[in-house]
This record gives structure tokens, C-alpha cells and sequence, in this order.
């Protein structure tokens, strides 16, 4: 999965990055540095699971995390006005909120932010309808007008200053729009950055912004980055005494984590081979052969069946012959919606 980050200059973009990562990267300049790390995705069912089978490897699910600054954070195009390519090719946005500063306006520069999203579609949208009105008059070619009926639609959408995202499309539209690489298309995860006064009403925070959350469309969580990245930076001792003395059980980028996770649909099955214990990111609602080409092309062509064990059953029995014997492990075919936390073998045939 991969997840950028986009926010106002200074509103801790870079040390949210830096939290979640645990990457050391200068915070306050005014530096465009792009910032890339991948982020392992903490799962207790994987260490668990790992105990248990003792394999040589252990893989966590991952996220790509681009910090790529360019965003004006004055809610309209400037002449400077230049987003990094790559972060339209993002599956999913963060976008980092200051609430920490004296000064600070969380719910206006939310609303600056998607202005400005809304204006980079804009600019998108006009560019090709133009030329899709032209080569239509030019070829004749009647093919096209569904798509530039489409396209005028999304711009009376961003017009109206509502979001792609909240359009009701049917598949193919889905399909026909994704070449674009709309913004305003794309989940949003907003991250409150909170200073080290609030973090004891974060909760509350969340609460008093709820309204800004719709299931898979829009997540939101309110967090200390500053906090977070010195939390990260410490040893695993000092970091539990910290966050016992903060009173805090987990670091939130766990919780960003999970939620850019929940934001996309996105679900984890497993393997517990004797190599390697892994998870695997899938969308909710993936049927198994499918699910199988996210390990290899192979499986998923040679799809023959899979073999599969609830997580909860797999720590009770422990062993592929306990949980046979027990009628724990069933069959499945290539049909199968795939659960979240299955521990899979796929059996295949190239
Ligand atoms: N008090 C406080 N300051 C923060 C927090 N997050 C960032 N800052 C400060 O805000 C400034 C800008 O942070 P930076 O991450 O570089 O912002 P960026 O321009 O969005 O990447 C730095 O001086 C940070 O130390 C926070 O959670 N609390
Ligand atoms: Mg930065």
C-alpha cells in the first residue's frame, strides 16, 4: 500500500513521517527534501503465530510513506504552486494538520487543503475535457462522449466543492477515471498534530472532529507527532517507562497504521510455511485465487485449492496435524472470500 503525506508547510509533515518510520530526517527547514521509507505494520498475529512455528523469517505487512511536500496551504494555485508528481500515484493521502501552534486553525486549514486538492482536479479535469472536446470534433468519434460526459460530471462535483470520492460511480466509470489520478478520489486519513499539552485529551479531540469521518472514505486521529518521534527514537525499555509515565499504552502511529488500513478496506491473511511466517495485504472481500497471485502469479494461475484455519483455531491446536484432526482446517476453493487473520496454505499447479 503506499500512503503520502501532504499537509501546509510547517505543519509537522516531517515529524509525523519521522514518528512513523523511525527515520531521523531534519524537521523546521523549509527544505522541499522528499522523504521515502517503508513501514512494517505491527500485528500481534504475526508474532504470535511466529511463536509458535519458530521460522527462520518473519514478515510484517508493509506501507509505503512518501513525505512530499508541495502543497501551498493557501488554498489556491501559485506560481510556485507544484505538487510532486508522486503523489498522485498514491493509494491513499495523510494529511497532517497543525493543532499544536498558538495560532493554530485546524478546521479552516482542513478546508484550505481540500480547496486545494479540488483545485489541482480542476485543473486535470479542464486540460482533458478541452481535448477531448476537440478530438471529438476533429474524429467524430462518438466512443469518447461517454467519457467527456464523465468528465464534466467530476467537474460539476468539484464545482459543487464536494469531493470525486463521494460521487457515485458504477464500475467502469471507476475504471475510466483511474488513469487520472484524481486527488479528491483518493481515502484521506486527516492526522491532528496536537502539542505535548493535549495528548491526555486526544480522545476527546478525535470526538469534537468526528464529523469529518466517513467509513472508507475519510479516517481521522489526533496524535503528538513531536512525542511520537522522540517516543520512537528510545530503546524498548526506555520507550515502555515513557509511555508508562505518559500514561499511554500504545504509540498512536500504530493507530495511524490501522487506520490507513481500515480507510482502504484493506485486510491481512497469513502463511506460517516453516521459511517464513508472513502477513499479506489484501482487500476486504478478495476471494482466494486472487489472494494467492498477491504471493505469486503462479499460485494464482495454478490455483487448485486452499487450505485454510482460522487464526484463533491455529493457536489453539498449534499444529497442522492437531488442527486436521480436530476439523479445524477446512477447503476452500477459488470462490472463497478471504477473512481477516486466515492462516493460508495454497496448494497450486504449474
Ligand atoms: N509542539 C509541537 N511542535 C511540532 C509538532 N510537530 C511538529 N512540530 C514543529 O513544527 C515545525 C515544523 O515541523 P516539520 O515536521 O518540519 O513540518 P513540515 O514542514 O510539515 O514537514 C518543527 O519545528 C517541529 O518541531 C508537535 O506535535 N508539537
Ligand atoms: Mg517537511
Amino acid at each position: 500500500m503506499k500512503l503520502g503525506i501532504i499537509g501546509k508547510p510547517q505543519s509537522g509533515k516531517t515529524t509525523v513521517f519521522n514518528a512513523a518510520s523511525g527515520q531521523q530526517e531534519a524537521v523546521g527547514d523549509f527544505s522541499q527534501a522528499v522523504h521515502r521509507a517503508i513501514i512494517k505494520v505491527p500485528d500481534d498475529r504475526v508474532d504470535q503465530l511466529a511463536e509458535i512455528v519458530k521460522p527462520k523469517k518473519v514478515t510484517y505487512a508493509e506501507i509505503d510513506f512518501l513525505d512530499a511536500p508541495g502543497f501551498t496551504g493557501k488554498g489556491k494555485a501559485t506560481d510556485k504552486f507544484e505538487l510532486n508528481p508522486e503523489i498522485r500515484f498514491m493509494e491513499a493521502l495523510m494529511m497532517v494538520i497543525d493543532a499544536f501552534s498558538a495560532d493554530s486553525d485546524p478546521s479552516g486549514d482542513i478546508q484550505v487543503l481540500i480547496d486545494e486538492m479540488i483545485l489541482a482536479d480542476m485543473t486535470v479535469l479542464e486540460n482533458n475535457i478541452n481535448k477531448k472536446q476537440k478530438k471529438i470534433k476533429v474524429t467524430g468519434d462518438k466512443s469518447e462522449v461517454a467519457d467527456l460526459e464523465l468528465l464534466k460530471k467530476c467537474y460539476a462535483q468539484l464545482e459543487a466543492e464536494k469531493l470525486l470520492i463521494d460521487l457515485d460511480l458504477d464500475e467502469s466509470q471507476e475504471k475510466s477515471l483511474r488513469g487520472y489520478t484524481f486527488l479528491t478520489q483518493k481515502p484521506l486519513l486527516i492526522v491532528l498534530n496536537l502539542s505535548e499539552d493535549d495528548i491526555a485529551s486526544a480522545a476527546e479531540i478525535e470526538q469534537k472532529y468526528a464529523s469529518h469521518v466517513k467509513p472508507e472514505k475519510c479516517e481521522l486521529v489526533a496524535l503528538c507527532g513531536k512525542m511520537e518521534a522522540e517516543l520512537v527514537a528510545l530503546d524498548d525499555e526506555e520507550r515502555e517507562m515513557f509511555m508508562t509515565e505518559l500514561g499511554i499504552k500504545s504509540p498512536a502511529v500504530e493507530r495511524v497504521v490501522q487506520k490507513s488500513y481500515a480507510l482502504l478496506g484493506l485486510i491481512s491473511y497469513l502463511t506460517a510455511g516453516d521459511p517464513e511466517v508472513r502477513a499479506w495485504t489484501i482487500r476486504r472481500g478478495t476471494v482466494a485465487q486472487k489472494a494467492a497471485g498477491v504471493i505469486h502469479s503462479d499460485i494464482e494461475r495454478g490455483f487448485i485449492r486452499a487450505e485454510v484455519t482460522a487464526f484463533d483455531d491455529y493457536m489453539e491446536h498449534k499444529t497442522p496435524a492437531a488442527l486436521k484432526a480436530a476439523g479445524k482446517s477446512r477447503l476452500e476453493g477459488k470462490e472463497y472470500r478471504v477473512c481477516d487473520g486466515d492462516v493460508i496454505l495454497f496448494r497450486f499447479n504449474v
